[in-house]
């Protein structure tokens, strides 16, 4: 049997396949923790999250729910949020390696993103599709790879407060944000970190920044995948938008993970482009 499987992070959930398994990340702080899978309710976790005052934090999927999510595949592709920001790409390598030892003739590639969101979603929707053409596991990974450097994502944030609390940008980026109306416009470097590109002040100029950078970074009316942390204003505006400029294009919106949500925070919109 053939598993696609990723963490939690990489918008398996609105892909209704049933060879696809999610390997959730934990939210958690000393008083709470929230599961990411698809019986969270994110939304109350967010009402949660905006009164508590402590500190909260997230942990990557444990090396044995990489394993259960294996278990009974002789193929996987597996893919990860970003090893740049996570320790999830060592779990999932880890679980690989023990996997492998009791399953000798089974293939698993781990991909490690190096992104999060609706760009491993694109990855995943590849897979799926070059498994479908008959290619075999290693035609089908260095495909893969090859369409990895294809895609990107950028996203606008209202806070980066979980993030900087986090340890995962510096306070001193995440400070220029705080203010009302503030959004930061960014995309995922190279190294898979958060590489911020310009700041704007209401949404209007912030859906307008995205545009030009999904132009800029090449895009010509192929996929774009769009989740949004309760925002579907500026996530369905944007559609729009690459819509008139590309009428043919596949363009879906929908709602972040809980993982995403916890990071992007309220009002965050991100895309995942191929160019
Ligand atoms: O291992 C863990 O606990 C998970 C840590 C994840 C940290 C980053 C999550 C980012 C979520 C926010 C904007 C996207 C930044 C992407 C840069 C590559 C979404």
């Amino acid at each position: 049997m053939t598993k696609f499987v990723a963490d939690s992070s990489c918008d398996l959930q609105s892909l209704a396949a049933s060879n696809t398994v999610s390997v959730p990340l934990t939210i958690y702080s000393d008083d709470f923790s929230y599961t990411d899978d698809p019986a969270l309710d994110i939304h109350g976790m967010l009402d949660v999250l905006s009164q508590y005052k402590s500190r909260s934090y997230t942990a990557c999927p444990s090396v044995d729910g990489w394993l259960q999510a294996f278990e009974g595949a002789d193929t996987v592709y597996a893919a990860t949020i970003t090893s740049g920001l996570s320790g999830t790409y060592n779990s999932a390598m880890a679980a690989r390696d023990i996997y492998l030892q009791s399953h000798p003739e089974a293939r698993i590639h781990i991909f490690d993103t190096l992104s999060t969101g609706p760009e491993p979603r694109l990855l995943m929707e590849k897979l799926m599709e070059l498994d479908t053409t008959g290619l075999d596991f290693d035609e089908v990974c260095w495909r893969a790879e090859e369409y990895q450097k294809s895609t990107r994502l950028f996203f606008s944030l209202r806070s980066l407060h979980n993030m900087a609390q986090n340890g995962r940008v510096s306070k001193v980026i995440a400070s220029a944000v705080g203010i009302l109306n503030l959004c930061i416009i960014a995309t995922a470097s190279p190294e898979g970190v958060l590489s911020p590109i310009a700041k704007a002040r209401g949404e209007k100029r912030a859906l307008a920044k995205l545009v030009e950078q999904v132009e800029e970074a090449g895009y010509r009316g192929g996929k774009l995948r769009i989740s949004h942390v309760e925002n579907p204003a500026l996530a369905e505006s944007l559609k729009t938008v690459f819509l008139a400029a590309h009428p043919e294009a596949d363009i879906k919106v929908y709602p972040a993970n809980g993982l995403c949500s916890y990071y992007a925070e309220r009002g965050g919109v991100l895309i995942g482009m191929e160019s």
